[in-house]
């Protein structure tokens, strides 16, 4: 899963994707790209492994992007950064609550309310215009096309009309259309306001001790998906011994680090379930958005899988650890044969049949 982070110039992007992915294998592409892979810690396969043998245990990862500011030039992004966008499940939007006068804001003061809802309104703007260059194009073409293949088309154009309606009136898709069918049908064209979204207020040092009370105040303005943290200091501390990290943190009377909490939101607002599948010698945990069916889900594996899929072996995993293995799982009729329109539950072990 992807996630890119996003927000207005110099809102502390940056110190926001290294204080995440410090300690994390990380690159930079040449156009100057960050880009980290981070592990999501998982007890369920850590057991899993342990009961398969497993030589290698494969943790979910979590790819962290660090974009350029969006929206400066009437586009969202360009070039390497725009794909990056299109493809991402979820967007952390960091917004400034830093102070700093020697930082200029942009936007001349510093308002992350304001900073958030602006931010939105882009957001809306971005996929409103998709909607309707794709509307335009789509009507010509369901006007020509021959009846077998109409009727596609007109469940197209009622979907992206709905979704049409929700933008004008300034409404992000998220809250209507995500999940089943609908998006389904929209999942293509990187539409901003469909994917999931953590805004992240990045605070300022003097109000570290206030971390849960602003957490809440704009949870109670934006609803459940906030977190807050102070990036530069995070960033700062992941990069020292982690026995100095600890007596600094006393010191400042910060909590734990920020970074493992925030993580966990991100994939909690990514709406996120997990299945597993032990092959041969390694045991890996693979992270979907729920909903996803056992075809999809191979084609997460490998394309191959998906073009070549059979069916599913499917056990649930509380259930496999109780029988204690898949031979006698299978034994006792337990292991689920399962289709291409299965839809995969958290925990699930699946192993995937295919013939190239
Ligand atoms: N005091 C304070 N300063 C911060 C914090 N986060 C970022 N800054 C400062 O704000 C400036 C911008 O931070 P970046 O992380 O580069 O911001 P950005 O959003 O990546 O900037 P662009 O990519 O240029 O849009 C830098 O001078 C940072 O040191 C913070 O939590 N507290
Ligand atoms: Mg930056």
């Amino acid at each position: 899963m992807d996630l890119a982070i996003v927000g207005p110039a110099q809102s502390g992007k940056t110190a926001v994707f290294n204080a995440l992915a410090a300690g994390h294998a990380q690159h930079s592409d040449a156009r100057r790209e960050h880009v980290a892979a981070v592990k999501i810690p998982d007890e369920r396969l850590e057991k899993l492994g342990a009961l398969v043998a497993a030589e290698k245990v494969t943790h979910a990862e979590l790819r962290l992007y660090d974009l350029p500011p969006l929206f400066e030039k009437g586009r969202a992004a360009s070039g390497e950064a725009a794909e990056s966008l299109s493809r991402a499940d979820g967007l952390i939007l960091v917004v400034r609550h830093f102070r700093r006068p020697d930082v200029p804001h942009p936007l001349g003061n510093v308002d992350p309310g304001r900073d958030i809802d602006l931010f939105q309104s882009e957001m809306v703007l971005h996929d409103l215009g998709i909607v309707e260059r794709r509307l335009e194009k789509l009507d010509i073409t369901v006007r020509s096309a021959r009846p077998e293949e109409r009727e596609a088309g007109q469940r197209e154009l009622a979907t992206l009309q709905r979704a049409r309606q929700y933008l004008e009136d300034g409404q992000p898709l998220r809250d209507h259309m995500a999940g089943g069918e609908e998006a389904r049908v929209l999942a293509n064209y990187g539409l901003l306001t469909l994917k999931a979204l953590l805004v992240l207020v990045n605070l300022d040092e003097a109000d570290i001790g206030r971390t849960a009370e602003i957490e809440s105040e704009f949870r109670g303005r934006y609803g459940a998906s906030v977190g807050a943290m102070c990036a530069r200091l995070e960033a700062e501390l992941a990069e020292l011994e982690p026995e100095e990290a600890v007596e600094f943190r006393r010191e400042l009377g910060m909590a734990e680090p920020a970074a493992p909490r925030i993580l966990k939101q991100a994939s909690d607002t990514l709406g996120l379930i997990t299945f597993y599948t032990p092959v041969g010698t390694e045991c890996r945990a693979w992270p979907v958005p729920a909903g996803m069916t056992a075809l999809e889900a191979a084609g997460r594996i490998h394309t191959d899988m998906e073009r070549g899929f059979i069916r599913a072996e499917a056990i649930a995993w509380k259930e496999l650890m109780e029988i204690g293995s898949f031979a006698e799982a299978k034994k006792r009729g337990r292991l689920r044969s399962e289709g291409k329109q299965y839809v995969v539950q958290d925990g699930d072990v699946l192993h995937i049949l295919f013939h190239v």
